[in-house]
């Protein structure tokens, strides 16, 4: 896997985690950026194993001439049970269903917001792209190749807009 994102943000864990893992305004206005649209979300439900999932479905725009302008999506989010105040863990892996060679790979994200103190956290992302069949290997390198620069430049916007947002949760009265 790969670190795209390690940095601490003067946003408390608490906050982040609903930043990123609700229906917030934070993530509606990022994916009109991203232009993500035809967004759903189920809510949280815990799992037998007392985790909690859930699903989100919407459809990407792709700048990539070569592979198409469009693709839906579905996004499985999974956040441990062992996660608490200070310290979220949550898995999510993403399927693409049409792009080419989609039924051969998914990309699994790990976040990590961890309490540095009240008012600050540590965000860390992992992500990697996963095999469900091995392609040939030329196709393996396109398809690794391509997901690595989406999910970077899509990663480089996310830090960008929590920074914006870190600006405007403390000027805003220190409700953080
Ligand atoms: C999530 C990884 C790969 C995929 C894409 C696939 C090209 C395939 C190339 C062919 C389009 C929001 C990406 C970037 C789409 C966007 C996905 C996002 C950014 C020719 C073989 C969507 C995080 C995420 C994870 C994986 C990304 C896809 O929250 O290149």
């Amino acid at each position: 896997g790969r670190l795209y994102l390690n940095k601490v943000f003067h946003i408390s864990a608490a906050r982040m985690f609903e930043l990123l893992f609700t229906d917030s305004i934070f993530i509606r206005r990022f994916m009109n950026v991203r232009k993500i649209t035809n967004a759903s979300f189920t809510p949280w439900q815990k799992d037998a194993s007392g985790n909690m999932k859930r699903t989100l479905n919407y459809t990407i725009t792709i700048s990539n001439p070569l592979i198409g302008k469009f693709s839906t999506a579905t996004e499985h989010q999974t956040m441990y049970k062992e996660s608490r105040d200070g310290h979220y863990l949550v898995d999510s892996e993403v399927y693409t269903h049409d792009v080419p060679y989609h039924d051969y790979f998914y990309t699994q994200n790990h976040y990590s917001i961890k309490s540095n103190s009240k008012r600050k956290c540590r965000l860390r992302v992992y992500t990697d792209v996963k095999y469900k069949k091995q392609p040939w290997g030329l196709i393996k390198s396109f398809i690794t190749k391509n997901s690595w620069s989406g999910i970077e430049d899509y990663f480089r916007q996310l830090e960008a807009e929590l920074l914006e947002e870190e600006v405007d949760i403390n000027q805003g009265g220190g409700e953080s």
